[in-house]
């Protein structure tokens, strides 16, 4: 109840015509969801999962919807922030007065950030940086409307990427303006993975999650290192699942989901955790797997979804909520810090709207039962990115997301006891 209300309250931020970052205009498409409960699920038992505070950094840095902060390898002390309007800002998060910051890529022009879920999304640094001065920039643009994916160079000081260096390597053209995914990374095994979306409108109407032709609705598995066989600036890992298999796209590395908007890798043990949007009623934590079929839009979190296709088996998901909850996952990181011990290991979620911050842990291969652990009114949630050090820092829109409103950043600290 309290849940619904804070929800409630949220979206009264927001205008109308979109909910979410990640789900625009089906957002607005979305209803208050009927009464329907989780089916049972059976939790493992775990540790108790410590309460945490939102601690704020770089509280004089004005910032246009920060979508997502990272850093750059070898480089602990600064932290490198996107706005989703195409810029990438370089920081120091331990000054309190910033006011500043150097900018270390401008790409405004070629970005198109005209819908809610459009924009510079995501970025990369190659994992072998510097020795390859690299960063994959993951956005849309406009006239056709498209995904692009590119590679930049970086400078030999790490300071700034230079927007002449721009290489293509995939584009994907968006029939709509929402759904477009997406999170840059690379994995474990070096290869770069890359969350899309299933193109927009609402209830993928073209059924795209589930055909194999299309990178909509997919995660995708590519070697950068190398060039592929047809002249593509990329290649296709041999090992990927769909590989020599006629009538799909052999970059596939899972399909079926409906807007994965934030993924990870916990770096211990290699899984790559994913938050997909839900439709009408249910969001849902991953794990995706190699060749998976997550079931979107014949499946919506562990519930069928009426008029929707596909055929099973169904990769279900780990957890699921109910937008009674929340409207619009954030998916987050498994905490690998050492300053709060007993966080080791627990996978760390959000929801844009709720401000809900949620944690579980795996026990023998099932979770604990989700737990509110944090929650930030009026922040709307969205990207949870580890550093170096583990610790967890939040992106965020304050007091919602009209076009060109503020964000702020936060860390994830260990609330007194
Ligand atoms: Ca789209």
């Amino acid at each position: 109840m309290l849940a619904a209300i804070v929800a409630a309250t949220a979206l009264a931020l927001i205008p109308q015509d979109s909910v979410k970052p990640n789900d625009g205009a089906a957002g607005a498409r979305k209803r208050a969801a009927p009464a329907e409960e989780t089916p049972a699920q059976e939790f493992a038992k775990g540790d108790a999962i410590p309460k945490l505070r939102f601690e704020r950094i770089l509280p004089e840095l004005p910032l246009v919807r920060p979508v997502q902060a990272i850093q750059q390898p070898g480089d602990a002390a600064s932290l490198f922030i996107l706005e989703q309007p195409g810029r990438i800002l370089i920081a120091d998060p331990s000054k309190r007065d910033t006011k500043e910051a150097a900018v270390f890529l401008d790409i405004r022009e070629r970005v198109n950030d005209g819908g809610n879920e459009e924009g510079l999304l995501s970025i990369a640094f190659h994992p072998d940086f510097p020795r390859k001065r690299e960063l994959y920039c993951y956005y849309t643009a406009s006239k056709p409307r498209r995904s692009i994916l590119s590679r930049f160079t970086v400078s030999e000081d790490g300071r700034s990427a230079d927007p002449a260096s721009e290489q293509v390597l995939l584009v994907q053209p968006q029939p709509y303006s929402n759904h477009n995914g997406g999170t840059v990374l690379f994995g474990p095994d070096g290869y770069l993975y890359l969350s899309l979306g299933d193109g927009g409108a609402a209830n993928d109407p073209h059924h795209y999650a589930q055909s194999m032709d299309t990178f909509l609705g997919k995660v995708l598995r590519i070697d950068v290192a190398k060039a592929g066989e047809a002249g593509d600036p990329y290649a296709v890992p041999a090992d990927n699942p769909f590989v020599g298999k006629e009538g799909a796209k052999p970059e596939i590395w899972a399909y079926g989901t409906r807007n994965i908007w934030r993924m990870a890798f916990d770096p211990k043990t290699g899984d790559l955790w994913a938050g997909d949007v839900g439709q009408n009623i249910w969001e849902e934590v991953s794990l995706i797997r190699k060749g998976a079929n997550y079931g979107w839009n014949a499946r919506e979190g562990f519930h069928e979804f009426k008029g929707g296709k596909g055929e099973g088996p169904f990769e279900e998901p780990v957890v699921e909520y109910h937008h009674r909850e929340g409207m619009s996952i954030t998916g987050g990181q498994v905490y690998r810090g050492t300053a709060i011990p007993a966080l080791d290991g627990v996978y760390i979620y959000a929801d844009f709207v709720s401000s809900n911050v949620w944690g579980i842990r795996m026990v023998d291969g099932k979770p604990t039962k989700p737990a509110i652990i944090a929650q930030k009114r009026g922040e709307l949630i969205a990207s949870i990115d580890a550093m170096h050090d583990g610790s967890l820092v939040v992106s965020a829109f304050t007091g919602g997301q009209e076009k060109g409103n503020p964000g702020t950043l936060w860390k994830l600290v260990e609330a007194p006891k």
